[in-house]
């Protein structure tokens, strides 16, 4: 009995908790079905843990991708660059487009910073590279690999939400015009439809040059446009399920 006490006693101790992190990506990734997120946490673990957080190269995430794919889902993807807040805005009150933040792995790390330390096997949340401190940084790979794979699913007509208020809608060093543009293939993306969220002060809009950029860099076999959409207009059908999706803009 004496010894069983021991044991268990020792089991207890030793046995880690479970981090706050862990919980969280746990909890999150429960709300999609079909998904083993035990496995999905252990393909993500072994992306970073025990690596320098500043050594975590983009391909570390491809056993990630593998236990959590994405699935196409033609005629409904949303890309976005600098409209965060409005595309999510937006898709959070209308099921009409799927965005990065809507898919298991996407909305599991939405918000989160995570990395690995040489010598340890747990996951750190304080302390970690920031998005521009190094170039093979943990929280940017794994961004940089998802969005890579997710525009590689990307089919049928895609929409993209840029931002009229900022110098540069189609900023080149973006993930979108560097990572995801790239990967729309014309046997898979017919029409590549950008919207052009204006707002009150807005400084461009579907003439500025750097979309004649994006319409020249895009596959041919893609067809392209643009259209000035403002702010409220898309709210607006964000809060009006009347709206059909095709009838917002
Ligand atoms: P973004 P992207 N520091 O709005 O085209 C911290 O510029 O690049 O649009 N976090 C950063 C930084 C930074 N300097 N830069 C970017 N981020 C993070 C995935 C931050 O979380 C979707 F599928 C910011 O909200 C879109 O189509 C996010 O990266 C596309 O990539 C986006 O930065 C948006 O990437």
């Amino acid at each position: 009995i004496v010894i069983v006490i021991i044991a268990v006693v020792l089991g207890l101790t030793l046995r880690q908790n479970k981090s706050e992190f862990e919980s969280t990506f746990l909890s999150r990734c429960e709300k999609f079905d079909q998904y083993d997120c035990k496995k999905v946490w252990d393909a993500f673990q072994q992306a970073y843990v025990n690596k320098d957080p500043c050594k975590v190269p983009v391909e570390a995430y491809d056993p990630l991708i593998a236990a959590a794919p994405f699935k196409p889902q033609c005629n409904r993807m949303m890309f976005w660059s600098k409209t965060k807040d409005v595309v999510h805005g937006f898709t959070e009150k209308r099921d009409c487009f799927v965005t990065l933040e809507d898919t298991l792995l996407g909305s599991v790390l939405d918000g989160l910073t995570w990395c690995g330390k040489e010598g340890s096997k747990d996951t750190f949340t304080n302390g970690c590279p920031g998005w521009s401190d190094c170039e093979n940084n943990t929280v940017r790979s794994f961004w940089i690999r998802a969005s890579a794979a997710f525009a590689d699913v990307a089919c049928g007509n895609v929409t993209a939400m840029l931002n009229g208020s900022i110098n540069t809608p189609f900023n080149p060093t973006s993930i979108f015009a560097s990572v995801e543009v790239p990967r729309f293939i014309a046997s898979r993306v017919k029409n590549l439809n950008v919207v052009m969220v204006i707002q009150k002060n807005n400084i461009s809009n579907c003439t500025d040059p750097s979309l004649k950029n994006l319409r020249q860099s895009i596959d041919t076999g893609i067809t392209f446009s643009c259209k000035d959409v403002s702010e409220s207009q898309i709210q607006e059908c964000g809060s009006k399920p009347e709206i059909a999706c095709g009838a917002c803009w």
